[in-house]
């Protein structure tokens, strides 16, 4: 480290959250890819993470200094009223960011009053910020519920570096520019030192509207990067996939106790192919379209029929929101249809659950899975893709991945890429993955990691971002 300063991770949601059960508190690992990803990054790093706790109390808080008692870094909460998580979280961030930069427009309520919501919150977590930074720290902040965070560290005067770095996709102009406040977005963006994205094609969209919407910002090369000229300040734009700890994953995976539960797991499934769906209860991730095309797979080819099974497991995701709610009855109307349509004595197509499954259990899943089916309609990387290449310590697995997942991109030779609403092609490649020759399955699972120490590497998303030039830092 080259640094003296700390690393102040700053995301909307702390990695634990408090959950309320029989009256008292409990402390539990917080759901998605971004506390799965950056816990990871951080579980040697001392610095101190800011963000919401899911509630607070005085005995919450204890909790909370306990937790941080077990880290190398401090967990530091930030309050938030029930108005501002239903307006900024729930509203601003869930119900417009989320679903127009996953180029759904048509699901945005464009509502203003989560506009003021929003712009106040962002200020508080830079309050937070200010409150425990000292100049020589970096502030690393993380994803679309703070982009306008940096503005107001520099308007408070703050002197430390800092950075964002965006989780999921950016949009192209012509949906980006359907936001009420998207010159306010931009210019908060270029308000940090260096913008990150998961994928190339995430940059160029930002960069196109940069282009499209701030003419006057000068965008140059700065290889590897790009930079953006505003006044007298220089932005870096680069790329930095997200990547997941492969060797722990695989040193968890071939575990006696995961294997033994991975034979179990085989025995109780009555099919011999099992295919398998992980995700958050989110209509991004394409659920409804994955049954649907299974569907069409069990019409096509009957010969499949009691001898392939498909477990899809959802962990509960956003419920306070209405379009989460309605997903919900349409995942459970549709299994259910598809349960009644093909069931047969000693075999059920489809094997719901709708929770969160333990690390083991995940793991044990991964390995027992012939196909893994990952087909969002659109997703900025998609670590279940990554966890379960991690997990091919047979490798005997075929993974089937949406061309529109950012992981498509560095997955490309090892997995099927498909259009996640081409019900006919999905329902094809699941045909080509049942009948595919052991070999060929080795071969092609075995290119998942062509470039291992770059790609994978524990901490390679957090060095190549913090070793960009105006942050020297690793
Ligand atoms: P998410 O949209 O949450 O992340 P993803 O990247 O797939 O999506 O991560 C989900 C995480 O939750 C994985 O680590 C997975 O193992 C875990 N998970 C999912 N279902 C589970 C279940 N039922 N039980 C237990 N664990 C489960 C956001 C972006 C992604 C981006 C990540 C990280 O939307 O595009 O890849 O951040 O940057």
């Amino acid at each position: 480290m080259m640094n003296e300063g700390r690393l102040i991770n700053v995301s909307n949601r702390l990695p634990v959250s408090l959950r309320k059960h029989a009256g008292s508190y409990r402390l539990e690992r917080s759901s998605g890819g971004l506390a799965t990803a950056l816990d990871s990054v951080w579980s040697q790093q001392p610095g101190v993470w800011i963000g919401w706790a899911g509630n607070s109390s005085e005995a919450a808080d204890l909790l909370l200094a306990r937790a941080s008692r077990r880290r190398p870094y401090s967990l530091q909460p930030v309050e938030l009223s029930e108005e501002e998580v239903a307006k900024f979280y729930s509203g601003f961030a869930n119900e417009i960011i989320w679903p127009l930069f996953h180029d759904m427009p048509s699901r945005c309520n464009f509502d203003p009053e989560y506009w003021d919501t929003y712009q106040r919150v962002n200020r508080k977590y830079a309050q937070a910020v200010e409150k425990i930074s000292q100049p020589q720290d970096f502030i690393w902040v993380h994803d679309y519920h703070l982009m306008l965070s940096a503005r107001y560290m520099r308007e408070a005067g703050m002197k430390s570096r800092n950075g964002f770095f965006l989780h999921i996709p950016f949009p192209a102009p012509d949906v980006f520019e359907k936001l009420p406040w998207r010159e306010a977005i931009l210019r908060g963006l270029l308000d940090f030192e260096v913008v990150g994205f998961q994928t190339e094609r995430d940059r160029n969209n930002f960069i196109s509207c940069v282009q499209h919407l701030l003419p006057k910002v000068l965008i140059e090369p700065a290889t590897p990067h790009m930079r953006a000229c505003v006044q007298d300040r220089q932005i870096i734009i680069g790329v930095f996939p997200i990547s997941i700890d492969f060797d722990e994953f695989a040193s968890q995976a071939v575990r006696n106790d995961v294997a033994a539960r991975c034979v179990e797991i085989r025995e109780r499934l009555s099919g011999d192919l099992l295919v398998l769906g992980v995700d958050r209860m989110d209509y991004t991730k394409g659920i409804p379209e994955r049954l649907k095309s299974f569907r069409i797979l069990l019409r096509r080819f009957p010969e499949l029929r009691g001898k392939i099974t498909l477990v899809q497991v959802v962990v509960p995701s956003r419920e306070e929101i209405p379009d989460y709610k309605d997903l919900r009855l349409d995942v459970e109307l549709l299994v259910s249809q598809i349960n009644g349509e093909f069931t047969q004595p000693g075999w059920v197509p489809i094997h719901y659950m709708h929770r969160n499954l333990s690390r083991h259990d995940l793991l044990a899943y991964y390995r027992a899975a012939d196909i893994a089916l990952i087909t969002p309609l659109k997703d900025g990387m998609n670590l279940v893709a990554k966890e379960f290449c991690a997990a091919q310590v047979d490798e005997r697995g075929v993974l089937i991945v949406s061309e529109f997942a950012g992981a498509a991109s560095e997955l490309r030779h090892a997995a099927i890429l498909v259009n996640p609403n081409d019900f006919n092609e999905v329902a094809q490649a699941l045909h080509t993955a049942a009948v595919m020759p052991p070999e060929e399955k080795r071969s092609r699972i075995s290119r998942r990691a062509p470039d291992r120490h770059r790609q994978w590497r524990r901490l390679a998303f957090a060095a190549d971002f913090l070793r960009v030039p105006s942050c020297p830092w690793w």
